[in-house]
């Protein structure tokens, strides 16, 4: 098998990168030291989260100069994500770090509002395009290279972007240094989604998380090709428009990103032992006739498989049993991801269980941030903190609003960077007679006039308790209180559950997401009550909400992701295909 070189230089995050390169026939050497450039052919440079931190890993290892010389020598080069930062002078992020500086520019980060004022998400996180290509010809600079396509780059197709800080785009300006660049738009930001020039190629997408069309451009770097015949655009990709077409990026989209779907498999053994998906109804997942057996309703990688074909946008799983302490080498979920993220190109969210503890096999003390790091070696992009989160969120309250800087989020963020952190979040609607009927710790202002009054008492408010152990804890302290606490702690986005909703096909609970989506910049994710494809349109019609997600519907094979999708295209919402 061909080789390509790997620097992982930082987090050890980059299973599915390895798992990409495998599935285009190519095999991995890994870089270990600043010599083993020299040896090189190509070399591919990824990076997560922060830029200081990566840069200033990569200067102290010693590995700036030996970049340098093998870019110099021409031999091919691919940055991935911050490492297309890296070619930078530097970055906002990080005054005063010096990026490799191939170009003249300092990144920039996303202003959270348009000129219209409108708002953006951040940290950007979804699928957008990479597909104008700009080209510099003598007659000044040349746009929409439709003929041919750059790196396998296709304007029809999709790709997955995960950043807060980007390369702002200035027409002509790159393309007179011979740089070849495609960009792609968040709001009223128009920035660089990758970009190349000789022996160097670079994207701000993370093409081992883009499915098929992220695979061809790993591929067509591997193989060589810098140009090549364009494959065509895929207006229709398995009978759902790729965002192309009738629908304008700006109007069906959210800022530009495609409505992002999300398919979620709860996991937990059953009582034979085996694990399984299971779905329950306001979290119980018992079977409700012929005894009370856990609900088997298929094989995670499997069901995991089946949803990335049918174009699902991310694949979330929680470990629902993970309050039970478990050896930490038999995590049951570890295997799981092993397995998922050799077949399926789309981010993998690993939820549950994640949290200090004391491994019962060793009886040892072992961190969050170590077990997160489990996963994320096994092929997770992103891990999900839900009861641990509701502890850090008190503690934080407790120092007086100020980070302990303690806490599984903050550990993770610093480490992996502050997109790989989602709060998983499991709201009980409480009803009270009037705002200032609340417990001590839930301000009035977080009380809400509800549409839906209580069948019973004809309480007209509510607010929103936080909940842990699936739900099994209620505590004397609010969703907005919490979400608002983790987002200074650093998480990335917000899994927004609600405990009444769940497994109920009536809907999601609008009033919830609006409310938690005005608390906070980061991308908040819509979570149950999902019934039918009409419940999404609601969703995204009815709230600025980032992501929305369904389990059951989608588990019992009442609806596919791809209906749920020419739902939405019917609707002029822009989503993105599969493509095989
Ligand atoms: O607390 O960090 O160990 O994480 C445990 C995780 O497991 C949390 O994310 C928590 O939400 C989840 N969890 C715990 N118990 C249950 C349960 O169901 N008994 N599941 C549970 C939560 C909710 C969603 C579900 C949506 C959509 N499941 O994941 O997929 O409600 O369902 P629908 O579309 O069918 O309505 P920690």
């Amino acid at each position: 098998m061909p080789k390509v070189h790997l620097l992982d230089y930082v987090a050890g995050n980059i299973r599915s990168l390895v798992n990409a390169i495998e599935k285009c026939g190519y095999e991995v050497e890994w870089i270990r030291s600043p010599e083993d450039v020299k040896f090189a052919d190509k070399i591919i440079l990824p990076g997560v989260g922060h830029f200081g931190h990566c840069l200033n890993s990569l200067a102290k290892a010693g590995y700036l100069p030996a970049i340098h010389e093998h870019i110099k020598a021409g031999k091919p080069f691919f940055g991935i994500c911050v490492g297309l930062q890296a070619l930078f002078t530097g970055s906002v992020e990080a005054p005063g770090v010096s990026g490799l500086g191939l170009l003249p520019q300092t990144l920039q980060r996303f202003t959270p509002t348009n000129a219209d004022s409108s708002r953006k998400s951040i940290p950007c996180i979804g699928w957008n395009d990479a597909t104008t290509v700009h080209e510099f010809a003598a007659s000044g600079p040349v746009t929409e290279f439709s003929n041919q396509s750059f790196y396998g780059l296709n304007p029809g197709s999709k790709y997955y972007y995960v950043h807060s800080y980007f390369a702002p785009y200035v027409q002509g300006e790159l393309e007179a240094l011979g740089w070849t660049v495609a960009t792609a738009r968040y709001g009223d930001e128009t920035y660089i989604g990758a970009l190349g020039r000789e022996n160097v190629f670079a994207t701000q997408f993370h093409p081992e998380k883009s499915g098929a069309a992220g695979l061809r451009v790993i591929k067509a770097f591997l193989d060589g090709r810098q140009w090549s015949q364009a494959p065509g655009l895929p207006a229709q990709l398995n009978g759902v428009a790729n965002g192309t077409a009738a629908v304008s990026p700006l109007q069906g989209g959210l800022n530009g990103l495609t409505r992002r779907i999300i398919a979620c498999l709860d996991v937990r053994n059953n009582d034979a032992g085996d694990l399984v998906v299971t779905k329950g109804d306001q979290y119980d997942v018992r079977e409700k006739d012929g005894g009370s057996a856990v609900r088997n309703l298929g094989k995670p990688v499997a069901m995991a498989e089946k949803y990335y074909r049918q174009s699902a946008d991310e694949i979330t799983f929680l470990n629902i049993t993970s309050f039970r302490d478990c050896p930490v080498t038999d995590l049951p979920m570890l295997e799981v991801l092993r397995q998922t993220s050799k077949s399926v190109f789309v981010p993998l969210t690993i939820g549950g269980g994640i949290r200090d503890m004391v491994d019962p096999a060793t009886k040892k003390t072992i961190s969050a941030l170590d077990v997160a790091k489990l996963y994320f070696e096994s092929g997770a992009d992103k891990v999900s903190i839900g009861s641990d989160a509701v502890s850090a969120a008190e503690e934080y309250y407790a120092n007086g609003s100020r980070p302990t800087g303690k806490s599984s989020i903050e550990t993770i963020s610093a480490y992996y960077g502050r997109q790989a952190v989602v709060v998983s979040v499991d709201p009980k609607r409480i009803f009270v007679a009037s705002p200032s009927d609340v417990p001590a710790g839930v301000p009035e202002s977080h009380v809400i006039k509800t549409s839906l009054p209580d069948s019973k008492t004809g309480n007209e408010y509510v607010y929103y308790a936080c909940t842990i152990h699936g739900g099994r804890t209620l505590k004397p302290f609010s969703v907005k209180s919490l979400v608002i606490a983790v987002e200074a702690l650093g998480a990335g986005e917000i899994l927004l559950n609600a405990i009444d909703r769940d497994g109920s096909n009536s809907g999601y609970d609008l009033e919830l997401i609006s409310d938690v989506k005005e608390a906070v910049e980061i991308p908040v994710i819509a979570s149950s009550g999902a019934g039918n494809p009409g419940h999404f349109v609601e969703v995204f019609e009815k709230t600025n909400v980032d992501a929305a997600l369904g389990a059951g519907m989608f588990h019992r094979g009442e609806w596919e992701v791809s209906q749920v999708k020419e739902e939405l295209t019917k609707q002029g919402y822009l989503v993105r295909g599969f493509e095989g």
